[in-house]
């Protein structure tokens, strides 16, 4: 095909100009889009890192050893539990919460909302800030049940809720910073500090706290009851 360069100059120049823009302008979309790559690539592995450094919750079957009721206690082999089994089994419910960024993340203000809790205090059991230490902690282990739901968010620290299982077992619970659990009410536990003796939680409660616990055999009162026939039927599980 002949062109006339003097009489068409003018728009072969445009088509040239235009053309050339559009092939810069895709050049620059696809390498921002491989950086983006890398931008979210680097973000996914540092959140995932910090993922694993957030750890997710323990459970396990514990052995009958009366060793030192700070240990693990895991059966040989081990028998993990999943957060499945035991909110199905159990009633035990668990949400995993940023420990250092809970307020900005709004999940906690979002279970308070729904499940009612307007009552809110800090526990911090140690050797060290526990008045009464002794006699607390003992009174933490005893088998026992509550009337309301027991619900705590470990903000630094770690330690062990343990509770029964359908058939009578005990199930060991290992909390950590970030862990928010909630025990139904009539359930059998029992709550030891770990090796490490610290443990910081912050206790919620719908309306005017009840802290007593009703230490087994409370088989007749009605919050076991209901308990009972709620795990006859089985739990939901979200
Ligand atoms: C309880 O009632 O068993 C406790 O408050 C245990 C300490 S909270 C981590």
């Amino acid at each position: 095909m002949y062109v006339d360069w003097r009489a068409h100059g003018f728009e072969l120049l445009f088509i040239f100009g235009l053309g050339s823009y559009l092939y810069c302008d895709m050049t620059r979309e696809a390498t921002q889009v491989r950086q983006g790559d890398k931008r979210r690539a680097r973000t996914f592995s540092s959140s995932s890192s910090s993922r694993t450094r957030i750890r997710m919750v323990r459970a396990w079957y514990m052995d009958d050893s009366l060793d030192d009721q700070r240990l693990e206690h895991q059966l040989s082999p081990p028998q993990s539990v999943s957060l499945e089994d035991l909110a199905k089994n159990t009633g035990v419910m668990y949400y995993k919460l940023d420990p250092k960024k809970y307020e900005e993340e709004g999940k906690l203000s979002r279970i308070k909302e729904e499940r009612g809790y307007n009552y809110m205090d800090v526990i911090q059991v140690s050797p060290e800030k526990m008045h009464n230490y002794e006699e607390r902690i003992k009174v933490f282990f005893e088998e026992h049940l509550h009337t309301d739901e027991e619900i705590r968010f470990i903000t630094e620290g770690s330690g062990y809720f343990d509770v029964r299982d359908q058939e009578d077992h005990w199930i060991r619970i290992e909390v950590t910073p970030g862990d928010l659990i909630i025990l139904p009410a009539g359930i059998y536990h029992r709550f030891t500090l770990d090796t490490k003796n610290y443990i910081k939680a912050m206790r919620l409660f719908t309306g005017e706290p009840v802290w007593t616990p009703h230490n087994r055999p409370a088989d007749n009162m009605e919050a076991r009851k209901n308990y009972v026939l709620q795990q006859s039927k089985g739990f939901m599980v979200k």
